[in-house]
């Protein structure tokens, strides 16, 4: 599934259907203020319609829009959610939510740049940063790479090693000081500040150290792997970091 870009396909006519039946559903939603329970579920219900990743053109809250390139997501929470860590490393490991809690919190205030434009001006995110799971594993000397996968059972991220190991990107619980609702990835999702939005996977539940670089979902539909912003993807944002 999901082999071809989201504009190639679909039926027009199931997506004619589809936008209509969007734009019914999003007057009544978001019309009411603070229903953010509402909108979480009525996105997961055009999503669950969405096999085309049109659901990027879905307001997400505060500016930002809602992307997920799988139709339904399970809910996963303090009981339920883990996080493994793996692959090139000395010390596997699997985190709870409430490991990850009762780690030192990092936050960082930078806007969110998305590839496709939008951007959302001085947005908080708060968790762990990444180089400290690294190096509580301790990687391999033939480490070279960290690969990302999430519990949508289809998105996948990448970064070198030494990428990964910048104090810019952090493994999140929270954002805008409210833990991380699911329609942004949570209750974990990746942060990665400098570089474009798509680099932050959300619903994140493995981190595996590999030797080489694995492009991920979008990198291996043309977007470019190394995705600092305004120096990637031929755009020229202003830098988020
Ligand atoms: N698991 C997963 N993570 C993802 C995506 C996705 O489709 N699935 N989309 C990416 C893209 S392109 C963007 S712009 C952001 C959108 O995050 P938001 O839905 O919180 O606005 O998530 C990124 N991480
Ligand atoms: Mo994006």
């Amino acid at each position: 599934m999901n082999s071809e870009l989201p504009e190639e396909r679909g039926a027009p006519v199931g997506r004619r259907i589809f936008l209509g039946t969007l734009g019914l559903g999003a007057l009544g939603v978001f019309a009411a203020p603070g229903l953010q329970r509402g909108m979480e579920a009525f996105l997961g219900a055009a999503a669950e319609q969405d096999p085309t990743g049109l659901t990027g053109l879905l307001p997400n809250g505060g500016g930002f829009r809602y992307y997920s390139i799988t139709s339904s997501v399970p809910r996963k929470g303090a009981g339920t959610y883990r996080l493994t860590v793996d692959g090139l490393v000395d010390r596997p490991a699997t985190y709870t939510l409430a490991d990850l809690r009762a780690l030192p919190q990092t936050r960082m205030v930078r806007d969110v740049q998305c590839v496709t434009g939008w951007r959302v001006p001085g947005t908080p995110f708060e968790g762990v940063r990444l180089s400290r799971l690294l190096d509580a594993a301790g990687t391999h000397p033939s480490a070279g790479a960290v690969r990302f996968t999430c519990f949508d059972g289809a998105y996948t991220e990448s970064l070198t090693l030494e990428q990964a190991c910048r104090a810019d990107i952090l493994v999140a619980l929270r954002m805008r000081d409210e833990d991380l609702g699911h329609s942004h990835g949570g209750p974990v999702r990746l942060y990665v500040a400098p570089m474009y939005f798509y680099k932050s996977a959300k619903w994140l539940s493995g981190i595996t150290v590999t030797e080489d670089v694995e492009p991920g979902y979008w990198e291996a539909r043309g977007y470019d792997i190394d995705a600092w912003v305004g120096r990637s993807n031929g755009r020229d944002d202003e830098p988020t970091t």
